[in-house]
């Protein structure tokens, strides 16, 4: 009994003196941010899944985030996350035009020749990507 006193005496000043520190009793208020946390570490991981996303185009925000390579002759799949109608139109040749509906994938085929290949969407012309082929 007298070993479980002294234990207690000593954590229970260290506690009020903690608590007198922040005297407005705002103490509570310090552990609002703490799960905050818990998002910052799926920040890392959502980049991952691009990362290691096989081939695929992903169109969020009138916007392309393209693989850094994709194999001559692949097929990709474009995947549109707005909901507007987008395009994947190759600036020149022809060597591919995909339409995409809002919320929907399509299937873009990989020209059979290496090279970098600039694309734009045919419904907002201030959309831009390349695709590199190699
Ligand atoms: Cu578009």
């Amino acid at each position: 009994m007298k070993l479980s006193t002294v234990l207690l005496g000593p954590a229970f000043v260290a506690a009020c003196a903690l608590t007198a520190c922040s005297n407005d009793g705002g103490s509570t208020v310090d552990y609002g941010p703490t799960p905050a946390i818990t998002d910052t570490t799926s920040m890392p991981s959502s980049e991952g899944a691009v990362a290691a996303g096989t081939n695929e185009i992903v169109i969020s925000g009138f916007a392309y985030t393209v693989p850094a390579t994709v194999a001559p002759g692949t097929q990709v799949t474009v995947r549109n996350n707005d909901t507007a109608e987008h395009t994947v139109t190759a600036d020149t040749g022809g060597a591919f035009d995909v339409e995409i509906e809002g919320g929907e994938t399509a299937t873009l085929t990989v020209p059979s020749t290496p090279g970098t290949y600039p694309f734009h969407c045919t419904y907002h012309p201030n959309m831009h990507g390349d695709l590199t082929v190699g």
